[in-house]
């Protein structure tokens, strides 16, 4: 009994977290809930993944561990879930990696145009990097449990787009740092809009244009304000699962080998899902009227360019970091 007082007081200082016994129960002595905040909606593969990895979770640990997701940015605004994992608000959470690009320059490297444009080049970049992400979470007390990438990023656009000219003095919308820059760069005036907020940025003209994926133009329904989408394919960024260290040593060492293996099992998951996903709902693009085309070879060669300077001006910004991530890359 000694153990499982110790256990619930030590879970409950968490705040929104909350540790219940389970007189009675054989197999599991104590089970802990996790709220975890997400940012993106239902229909998007990133949080049915996370449901799929809360669920075996609560399998595998027989109901020790229940964590209950909550999507669309409904306990936290998406700007918010890191600062909330980060001060123990919550002990887990979803988030888009490059949106810490000004916490930490390694994030940055996420939205970089032109430097991994497959799937199969973004799992290398990924593979590459993961060692100095996990680094810089762990600074501020985090574990990275996985990440799992969106379909390739396209232009959205309500003119025709087949050179970089055509973008310049639109009004862009951005999701991160290393966007905004691009933006500039295009000479656009980028201005931060989060998914929920697409439609009425749209419809009151605070944006005319956006780069994101086929998911993001089908959830936002992008086909109510702009007529192309120009499949650039510019760059395959990802979303992160993390998690407050403190919260996870908490765990009984079996759940916490479960939770790792849940981890594992949706990153792998993931990926394959995006795969599905870019197919998916850049066919439900054109089913809903946008005329959806490949890039011409001035506009490919064009964003290039720009994929090089950024490139560039990250690995100076980024240090030594950098130089060891590209160099893993590019052998
Ligand atoms: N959708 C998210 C991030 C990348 C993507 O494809 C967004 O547009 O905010």
């Amino acid at each position: 009994m000694k153990k499982l007082v110790k256990f619930a007081a030590s879970a409950s200082t968490t705040l929104m977290t909350t540790a219940s016994l389970l007189i009675g129960s054989s197999s599991a002595l104590a089970a802990t809930k996790w709220d975890m905040p997400t940012p993106y909606a239902d229909g998007i593969h990133h949080t049915k993944n996370v449901r799929m990895f809360a669920e075996e979770v609560k399998t595998l640990s027989k109901g020790e561990l229940n964590i209950k997701v909550h999507s669309g940015a409904s306990l936290f605004k998406h700007g918010e879930i890191h600062r909330a994992i980060r001060t123990g608000q919550v002990p887990i959470g979803e988030l888009f990696m490059a949106m810490l690009g000004n916490h930490d320059e390694v994030f940055k490297l996420d939205n970089i145009p032109f430097l991994a444009t497959d799937f199969e080049s973004a799992k290398k970049l990924w593979d590459s990097s993961r060692p100095a992400v996990e680094k810089s979470l762990a600074k501020d007390g985090l574990k990275l449990l996985f990440a799992v990438p969106w379909p390739p990023q396209g232009i959205y656009s309500k003119k025709p787009v087949s050179a970089i000219g055509d973008l310049a003095k639109l009004k862009m919308r951005s999701y991160s740092p290393t966007l905004s820059r691009l933006s500039v760069l295009l000479k656009a005036t980028p201005t931060t809009v989060q998914t929920p907020e697409i439609p009425q940025a749209f419809s009151t003209g605070i944006i005319d244009a956006m780069i994101t994926s086929p998911s993001t133009g089908v959830s936002s329904q992008a086909w109510d304000y702009v007529s192309y989408y120009n499949d650039a394919q510019a760059w395959i960024p990802k979303n992160m699962v993390i998690v407050h260290n403190r919260s996870f040593k908490r765990l009984p060492k079996a759940v916490q080998a479960v939770v790792m293996k849940a981890a594992a099992d949706a990153e792998k998951r993931g990926w394959e899902m995006a795969q599905q996903e870019t197919q998916a709902k850049t066919e439900a693009l054109a089913k809903n009227g946008i005329k959806v085309s490949k890039p011409d070879a001035q506009l490919q060669a064009d964003l290039a360019k720009l994929g090089e300077i950024m490139t560039k001006e990250w690995a100076k910004a980024a240090g030594d970091r950098a130089k060891q991530i590209l160099d893993a890359y590019n052998k």
